[in-house]
């Protein structure tokens, strides 16, 4: 059997940080190289291979495949909504020809035989069913995000009939964690508000009550991109990119539930740009081909996750108190 190798593209980021830190106890910590634009003070990235890496330079990313020869590449660089609206052109041509330059890399060296790369729910828009958003249905974006999100999932899927590349994806809701930040979404609000509870105990939201929207935490997100990567290539029927849900709340829910365990904890809302591009997006999410195809079942809900999230980032604020 060859040996795996894994190299992880944007591995800095909220996804890539805990990834990497999964992918090297499943390979061990040398077949697992990380990169990104610049490295990150995460002690994760002490425990093997570092690269720094542009995915627009696509001669670097050539040299690293020589170097490490890998046999799976997660790609995860990307700028997200909020982000991405704030620099429409380099959103656009970040996402898309980052995703290119894997692609060819993919299809000219032979030396990657799977490529992970995530979509999101972004690639949904105002004309698609918003409860229980099937597989297939209206897909109009309104942000350059989600534009370059559903190009990519064609683009993913054509390499994938033409060239034959192993190509798997999934529709990420909003991740939550608490290892590392979020950066520049729409749905990291709730993220943040897990760390003012701890700290000022209120949370000034900048999405209005109301605003439901699909999220995951970042174990069940884990568990699934893994299963995906892990699943035999006959179980993969689809190779644009999976709906893929794990649990669906609005502001003052995510905050009812931080109250079961902060009684003192308050919000309240100063609603921003990020409103439009949240309503532009589904609430819930059918990720019954997931189920079907993979044997995709998240783990937590939002009381679950709350509690959890909580307790791990408790420790996290008591130490710097302590200091
Ligand atoms: C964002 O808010 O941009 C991301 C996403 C849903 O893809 N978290």
């Amino acid at each position: 059997m060859t040996k795996e190798t894994v190299l992880v593209i944007g591995s800095c980021g909220q996804l890539g940080t805990e990834l990497v830190e999964s992918l090297r106890e499943i390979y061990g910590d040398a077949q697992v190289v990380a990169s990104d634009i610049k490295k990150s003070d995460n002690p994760v990235f002490e425990g093997g291979p570092f690269e720094d890496l542009d995915i627009l330079d696509a001669d670097r990313l050539g040299e690293i495949l020589q170097k490490y020869k890998p046999t799976q590449v997660y790609h995860l660089a990307a700028l997200l909504s909020a982000t991405a609206e704030k620099n429409p052109e380099f959103g656009w041509k970040l996402n898309m020809e980052g995703l290119f330059h894997v692609l060819n890399a993919a299809r000219d060296t032979g030396i990657i035989k799977r490529v992970y790369w995530p979509s999101s729910i972004a690639a949904f828009g105002p004309n698609t069913e918003r409860f229980n958003t099937p597989q297939y249905g209206a897909m109009d974006p309104t942000t350059i995000y989600g534009i370059s999100k559903l190009a990519g999932e064609l683009y993913a899927q054509y390499y994938f009939n033409r060239w034959g590349i192993d190509t798997r994806s999934l529709r990420y809701p909003g991740l939550i964690g608490y290892k590392s930040a979020p950066g520049g979404g729409t749905t990291d609000y709730a993220v943040s508000i897990y760390h003012d509870a701890l700290t000022t105990e209120h949370h000034t939201c900048f999405l209005k009550p109301g605003t439901t929207l699909p999220m995951l935490y970042m174990p069940d997100a884990l568990k699934a991109t893994l299963d995906i990567m892990h699943a035999p290539a006959e179980q993969i029927k689809i190779r644009s990119s999976y709906n893929l849900a794990g649990m669906s709340f609005a502001p003052e829910e995510i905050a009812a539930s931080i109250t079961k365990e902060i009684p003192s904890f308050t919000i309240s809302y100063e609603p921003d740009y990020r409103q439009a591009i949240a309503d532009s997006w589904p609430a819930v999410i059918d990720d019954t081909r997931a189920t079907e195809d993979w044997g995709w079942k998240p783990q937590f809900d939002l009381d679950a996750m709350t509690k959890d999230m909580l307790k791990n980032l408790k420790p996290q604020y008591s130490a710097e108190k302590a200091k």
